[in-house]
């Protein structure tokens, strides 16, 4: 597929999302596919590139030159499919050591693990030449407020941040906010948080955020506010796009299979941004229903897709000059109408 077919956008997901099924209350329903026959779907589906965490990459525990030779084995792998690598995350929610928080843990000893890893996870990023280190602050908060001083907290954020960025001069940090789950309750809920710190650390130009949009809807936002406030402040860098029906857990539904109109709205500040025309890439965060056959194990992919691209096609054939006028006009009546039926095929 070319990047006409993608309407100009260069499209990554992580191989996380190409998952068995297992839930909180049952097993995998799914045979567990290889990382080489996962990285062969990419581009038959219409994706360019693939969004990884470290141990994604190679386990957690493999020491130095371990790390380099595995790290070079899948590099090759993308390269002969003709991939690049988005971004790359540390997993900072999984191990033992990360139980009570990553960076704010009370145990120094346990922070300290967390700075390790993840600077590790820079040295992965680079061999698989991106700069674009997500940060999703999984466990940074609290089941109960009194177990950490929340102050405190977000300073060990932003050092933590600041030890990255001192780390490696090139390297930029995408933070990615969620409001809960697993915790209770985030120190940083929300994009604009995010942005917030951005603000402090020791170099803001190469602070940003990452959005994805059922976490925003978790917070009670439309995503596309979060996104355009991003946009202002130059700092939208990627994005998990997804669904979400209502205040719940985390769905990872398709893309716009909730919520259309709300995904049109994603779509269209995207658009009228120019997203993309500085490397920015569309991800997305989706999981397959539990119903789902082994056969149809990719459908969600190539259907949030397709759903973003037509979204795309409508956005395109909307009139600005009228939607100037009715604008002008306060005629929002009428606008509503205008788009609503746009999204119906009316027009
Ligand atoms: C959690 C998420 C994660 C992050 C990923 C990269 C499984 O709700 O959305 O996806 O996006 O770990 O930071
Ligand atoms: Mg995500």
């Amino acid at each position: 597929m070319s990047r006409a077919d993608n309407k100009g956008y260069r499209f990554t997901f992580g191989p996380w999302n190409v998952s068995t099924g297992a839930d909180m209350f049952g097993p995998a329903v799914r045979r567990e596919l290889p990382f080489s026959k996962i990285i062969r779907l990419y581009k038959s589906l219409g994706y360019d590139g693939v969004q990884f965490h470290d141990d994604d990459v190679v386990p957690a525990d493999w020491g130095v030159s371990e790390t380099e030779k595995g790290v070079r084995k899948v590099k090759r792998i993308l390269d002969n499919e003709g991939l690049f690598v988005e971004i790359l995350a540390p997993r900072l929610w999984e191990h033992p050591k990360t139980i009570d928080g990553a960076y704010t843990s009370n145990s120094p000893r346990d922070r300290k693990y967390a700075i390790e890893r993840s600077k590790r996870c820079v040295d992965i990023a680079r061999m698989l030449e991106t700069r674009n280190i997500v940060l999703w602050l999984a466990r940074e908060g609290t089941y109960i407020r009194e177990a950490k001083d929340p102050v405190t907290a977000v300073g060990r954020i932003v050092d933590a941040i600041n030890a990255l960025l001192e780390y490696d001069s090139e390297i930029r940090i995408l933070l990615e906010a969620k409001p809960n789950e697993p915790m209770d309750q985030s120190y940083l809920p929300t994009a604009a948080h995010m942005i917030g710190i951005a603000y402090r650390t020791v170099d803001p130009d190469r602070v940003g955020v990452l959005i994805e949009s059922a976490h925003a809807i978790l917070a009670g936002l439309d995503p596309s506010d979060e996104m355009a406030y991003a946009i202002w402040h130059g700092k939208l860098w990627s994005v998990h796009l997804n669904d979400q029906n209502g205040l719940k857990f985390d769905e990872d539904k398709a893309f716009g299979s909730v919520d259309l109109r709300r995904a049109f709205n994603q779509v269209w500040v995207l658009e009228r941004a120019g997203y993309g025309s500085q490397g920015e890439c569309v991800g997305f965060d989706v999981k397959p229903m539990r119903t789902t056959k082994q056969a149809d194990i990719t459908k969600h992919l190539a259907n949030s897709r397709q759903f973003f691209l037509d979204l795309v096609d409508v956005a395109r054939s909307l009139d600005n000059e009228l939607i100037e006028q009715l604008r002008k006009n306060r005629d929002y009546e009428e606008l509503e109408r205008y788009v609503i039926g746009a999204l119906m095929g009316k027009h």
